[in-house]
């Protein structure tokens, strides 16, 4: 394995979710879907890591682990808990912490919908009622009045392609709709429209602040697709699950256009997005299916896998996928990109530090090639609320006791912590973490 110098211009930390992480909300979509006994074993949102009580402690634990950044979301349950009705001490709460991040040396990038509403948005059909746009777009112009002097960075809305497809599709998130296409795509719309205001309203308001350092972007999730056998009609089940997944969002966040099946918006040729925040932690192979509900694909992985390629839960390791798809989308886009995530499911933390080893060295490759990668932020910071099933999975830097709430940085937290402060992964700390085994794929 090979020492690694990173590029000074990568800044390096970790991202969360508020519902993830927080607890202590009654006001939330998922703390509604805990009583309706929805999450694995029965769990619920309400404790999760206690961070909205703890964050001075975790703020505390992200310097001493030397984040230069961090990811965060604000609840919009805890701003805006019954519609219209604005609470004072839930954007209190949020002033103070990224008051002390910044105090800290650790530059936020908020994102404000991380696939959790309040339970009135809910009510009123959430993302598929076409007031949704509204809505969000009141929330946001309200956290940039309140946190705007403090906050130049933001993902209007995370992962819209896995939340439309678990939220109407699968059913595992709140409404549990299974098979609904109509749902999916008028979601879909809504949240493309939702951003696109939300990207000219930021900037707008900020700019009327005085401030012209503002940038608005996406979390996409992205995966790396392939046809799951090389026939024609796999390759069409792949590019179709492709466009429906990933391009149809792109068009539209990106390049402000709405695409088919969803309308055709003329729009001028501005870009919507100032960064490219892509969520990355595996490879999907398609296979064609014939059900349209299922958009004509079904995704599966690799079989016939040895422990050492799969994360706890089930998903292929793939680091080259990154190389991938973040080669493409820079050809095709031009952006500067974030990896808003990339974390690993990993209970005993034997496989964390060298998921973290390979897909830095695919970065740092394709920096070295001249694609303009700037942001890694890994998922996540601490264990959490892996949303429908519950705290089973363990994807933290830092490790929580869920009965004591007692946090304890993982070795490969240490890892990372020393690549943060040196940007260089030496021999030593190869030779500390990873034993020095060799790299099966890069
Ligand atoms: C996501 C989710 C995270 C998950 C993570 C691991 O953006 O998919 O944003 O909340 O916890 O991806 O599955």
């Amino acid at each position: 394995m090979k020492e690694i110098k990173l590029s000074n211009h990568l800044l390096l930390g970790s991202a969360t979710a508020a519902t993830q992480i927080e607890g202590g909300d009654k006001y939330s979509n998922w703390y509604e879907w805990s009583l309706k006994g929805k999450i694995d074993r029965g769990e619920s949102s309400i404790v999760a890591a206690d961070h909205y009580n703890r964050y001075v402690e975790d703020i505390d634990l992200m310097k001493s682990m030397n984040h230069e950044i961090y990811r965060m979301s604000i609840e919009w349950s805890r701003i805006e808990p019954k519609e219209g009705q604005w609470s004072q001490e839930g954007i209190d709460h949020y002033v103070s912490e990224i008051k002390m991040l910044l105090n800290n040396g650790i530059k936020p990038l908020v994102t404000l919908h991380h696939f959790s509403h309040p339970q009135w948005f809910e009510a009123m059909g959430q993302w598929k009622n076409k007031k949704s746009v509204f809505y969000f777009i009141r929330f946001a112009d309200k956290v940039v009045d309140e946190l705007g002097r403090y906050v130049n960075e933001y993902c209007t809305i995370n992962e819209p392609n896995v939340f439309v497809n678990d939220s109407f599709m699968d059913g595992k998130y709140p409404p549990g709709d299974k098979d609904n296409t109509i749902g999916y795509f008028k979601a879909s719309k809504h949240m493309i429209q939702a951003h696109i205001k939300a990207y000219d309203l930021i900037h707008s308001k900020r700019k009327a602040m005085g401030y012209d350092d503002t940038k608005v972007g996406i979390a996409l999730h992205i995966a790396y697709m392939e046809a799951k056998k090389n026939t024609f009609i796999n390759r069409l089940g792949r590019n179709l699950y492709d466009y429906s997944f990933h391009t149809m969002f792109l068009n539209g966040m990106v390049e402000g256009r709405l695409t088919f099946p969803l309308g055709l918006f003329n729009s001028s040729n501005k870009t919507y997005c100032d960064f490219m925040g892509i969520n990355y932690y595996s490879r999907h192979l398609v296979h064609q299916n014939l059900n349209p509900a299922s958009l004509f694909g079904e995704v599966r992985v690799e079989e016939n896998l040895h422990d050492s390629e799969v994360n706890d839960l089930g998903w292929e390791i793939y680091p080259e996928g990154l190389y991938h798809i973040l080669k493409d989308n820079y050809e095709k886009y031009g952006l500067p990109i974030y990896i808003t995530e990339n974390g690993i499911p990993d209970t005993l933390d034997k496989k964390r530090a060298k998921f973290i080893y390979d897909h830095l060295s695919v970065i740092q490759n394709l920096i070295d090639d001249g694609i303009d990668v700037q942001r890694y932020y890994h998922w996540s910071l601490m264990d959490n609320l892996e949303w429908n099933d519950g705290y089973g999975p363990r994807f933290g830097l830092v490790e929580i006791n869920y009965e004591t709430l007692e946090r304890k940085v993982r070795d490969s937290g240490h890892f990372y912590a020393e690549i943060c402060k040196s940007k260089y992964i030496s021999k030593h700390l190869i030779h500390q973490y990873l034993g020095g085994e060799t790299s099966g794929n890069i």
